[in-house]
């Protein structure tokens, strides 16, 4: 049986959840309170060494990282393939991979911190807080997690995730823009699935016409993401009472900030 250590609302788990059902198969959870700095105990550290979740254990053998973990249940249970089958297609594909681990990843937590956690954080006793920007030893994660609490939406990090964003709605507008319904044309991917928590953490948090306003396909193409079978059951079906009528508060407490700062991006660059 295939295991995941996973934290409630994460948008890795979420994509990992959304493969494992396209691929149908069952799953036992783990719950890690990242609120408590479960990722950070020593037990935990053992199967993954980065402190973060998702892990997926299988056979005994821990996976990491939400996109090599995806890669992984696809290699392994192929059908349906959910990724293209010639190396351009794949290598195009891998191109989302790459543009969701090098910078929207990134981005979605600067803002979900600033718009949810950056007031729980405030609440936390220092010895709490400490813990929590210690970071098990990452310099760079804990200077976004540092400035993202200090200065919330001012600061730079949250700037780059907004930048991260449009040049991603940007490239989808394009991409699509040949009618095709999923980001590699018919076929439903890695890609798409990759997108997929990342474009609906901006949804929930009421944040998404910031970008999406005046991208037909991009609207299109999230319309029926937000409706696929996947989605619904890994995501939508695992949120608790009130989560969703949280984001949404918690993300238009900020909206008004993001939104000027993501006209400063389209003005400077
Ligand atoms: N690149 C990693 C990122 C994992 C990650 O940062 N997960 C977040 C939750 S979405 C986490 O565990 N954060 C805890 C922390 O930073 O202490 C992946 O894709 O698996």
């Amino acid at each position: 049986m295939l295991e995941l250590y996973q934290f409630g609302n994460s948008v890795c788990a979420q994509k990992v959840r959304i493969t494992m059902i396209e691929k149908g198969l069952d799953w036992e959870t783990h719950e890690v309170n990242l609120f408590t700095s479960e990722q950070y105990s020593p037990k935990y550290l053992k199967i993954n060494p980065k402190g973060v979740v998702p892990t997926l254990i299988t056979s005994g053998q821990p996976v990491i990282e939400s996109t090599l973990i995806c890669e992984y249940l696809d290699e392994t249970y192929p059908d349906p393939s959910l990724t293209p089958g010639d190396p351009l297609g794949r290598s195009r594909m891998r191109l989302w991979s790459k543009a969701v681990d090098e910078g929207l990843f990134e981005g979605v937590v600067e803002l979900s911190f600033s718009a949810m956690f950056r007031q729980r954080m405030q609440n936390m006793t220092d010895e709490q807080r400490a813990v929590r920007f210690a970071n098990v030893g990452d310099p760079r994660r804990r200077d976004r997690f540092m400035s993202t609490y200090q200065d919330g939406v001012a600061s730079p990090y949250v700037f780059h995730g907004i930048a991260a964003y449009e040049k991603a709605f940007k490239t989808m507008e394009d991409d699509l823009s040949d009618g095709r319904h999923w980001l590699m044309g018919d076929q439903f991917t890695l890609a798409d699935i990759n997108l997929m928590p990342l474009v609906a953490r901006l949804y929930y948090l009421d944040l998404l016409d910031i970008w999406v306003f005046k991208r037909p396909r991009v609207e299109g193409w999230w319309e029926r993401a937000k409706n696929h079978r996947s989605f619904i059951q890994g995501v939508m079906e695992h949120f608790k009472p009130g989560e969703v009528s949280e984001m949404k508060k918690s993300g238009l407490n900020i909206k008004e900030q993001v939104s000027a700062r993501h006209k400063d991006y389209l003005e400077q660059f």
